[in-house]
């Protein structure tokens, strides 16, 4: 038999730490990691509430929608903990997640890649796997840190994507759990992190192919190399974490793109889209801004001083993104049930609230049934005991308990409430 190319050669891959145990080390971690992803990242597109028109950004997303329902208002601060938990513990995989990749080199390329039609179909999986991870992991990542370099829609693109790699994740472990359980049990994790670089020996040969047929001498022990990993991960997730915790950390979230100034200090909090980055005129918020409401009723046109004489309301509540950063401020405006109640429109299903922003895919969102008549649920004119800043959507904007922060529409000019959506 000729050769096969460089890196489909056994005696590349000769690192003594490859194993099955190593392997099953890092997949232990990832089976707790991995599906909480799934978890949130689900719950978070059921969050945007995609069964409201204004609110589909995944047109073709046929079956895969089963699962939606009508996201709750409470606990408020439900939206901010899965969208932390998913861009944090996300980030915070990626040292374990490369790991994982590094101890099953050899497997990646054997040669001949295919011998029979269970290898074939095992290979697709493994590609369907590790591309779909890989896939999911960098525009998650990249829209994370607000860097689009891509011509799709992020939004339809990483549901599409996360379904791929939940076929395949569930494949894959339905074949290799049995191995991991049965690896992991093989040597003690604990006798593993006593041995120093002397003690590291190779795993015994296995019929996975991990093992080198020929190692070299370490040059990190197990414990060394475990060692690198765990803390990459909690590095990073120290640098993330303060993005949607708050407080002092949020001086920490170094990998937050969202830190820095943002006006005056109590508007001085994360901004997504500045009122100069939209395109909004100074003219249009003055005083001939008018909030038009749409109901049953017809149609009714209000100043903001006719807003300000309106029963106000003051509650604490998270603007909460999908790129994981949040921010808890206190906000004071006119019920949204109450604008309903103005326009014959209590029993409304929907609203939709647009923005003087023209264009642009956060000019308009629906909200549902439950948000409207949520008594925290606000059309808000103050933040934090002042004026909203422009860039915080002044004159007006909403903001809904335990909605992503993307519904919570800044600079609104309309809202038309629908009996049913
Ligand atoms: N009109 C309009 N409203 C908007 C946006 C926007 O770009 N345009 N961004 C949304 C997103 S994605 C978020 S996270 C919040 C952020 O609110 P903030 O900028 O006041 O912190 O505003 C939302 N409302
Ligand atoms: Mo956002």
């Amino acid at each position: 038999m000729p050769r096969p190319p460089w890196p489909f050669r056994s005696t590349v891959w000769r690192s003594p730490l490859r194993g099955p145990w190593l392997t099953s080390v890092f997949g232990a971690v990832l089976l707790v990691g991995i599906p909480l992803m799934i978890l949130t990242g689900l719950l978070s597109y059921a969050a945007y509430n995609p069964r409201l028109s204004a609110n589909d950004l995944t047109p073709g997303r046929g079956l895969l929608g089963f699962y939606l329902f009508d996201w709750p208002t409470r606990p408020v601060w439900l939206y901010r903990l899965n969208q932390g938990l998913h861009v944090t513990v996300g980030i915070a995989l990626v040292p374990i997640l490369l790991a994982k990749l590094w101890s099953v080199i050899p497997k990646l390329f054997e040669w001949p890649p295919v011998r029979s039609l269970a290898m074939a179909l095992e290979r697709i999986t493994i590609a369907l796997l590790v591309g779909g991870v890989l896939f999911e992991f960098v525009t998650g990542i990249l829209n994370s840190q607000v860097f689009y370099p891509w011509k799709f829609s992020f939004y339809e693109a990483h549901l599409y994507g996360a379904w791929v790699f939940i076929g395949a994740f569930v494949t894959h472990l339905a074949l290799k759990l049995p191995t991991m359980v049965r690896s992991l049990r093989r040597r003690s994790l604990r006798a593993e992190l006593r041995k120093g670089i002397a003690d590291t020996e190779p795993e015994p040969p296995d019929e996975h192919g991990l093992v080198p047929e020929r190692p070299d001498r370490p040059t990190i022990s197990r414990r060394g190399a475990l060692g690198l990993v765990a803390a990459s991960s909690l590095g990073l997730l120290g640098l993330t974490a303060g993005q949607s915790i708050g407080g002092r950390l949020r001086s920490l979230a170094l990998f937050s793109p969202r830190g820095g100034s943002y006006g005056s200090a109590p508007n001085d909090f994360p901004v997504n889209k500045t009122a100069a980055s939209v395109g909004i005129k100074a003219e249009e918020t003055g005083p001939n801004w008018r909030l038009a409401l749409k109901g049953p009723l017809g149609e009714r046109s209000i100043s903001r001083d006719e807003l300000m004489a309106m029963p106000q309301h003051t509650y604490d509540l998270p603007i909460a993104c999908v790129e994981g950063w949040s921010v808890v401020a206190t906000w004071t405006g006119v019920r949204i049930a109450d604008l309903a109640r103005m326009v014959g429109a209590s029993e409304a299903d929907a609203v939709l609230v647009e923005s003087l922003e023209k264009g642009g895919a956060f000019a308009r969102a629906s909200l549902s049934g439950r948000q409207i008549r949520d008594q925290q649920s606000l059309l808000a004119l103050e933040v934090n005991g002042a004026e909203l800043s422009m860039d915080h959507g002044f004159p007006a904007r909403v903001i809904v308990p335990a909605a992503p922060g993307v519904h919570n529409t800044k600079w609104v000019r309309q809202m038309t409430f629908m009996e049913s959506a």
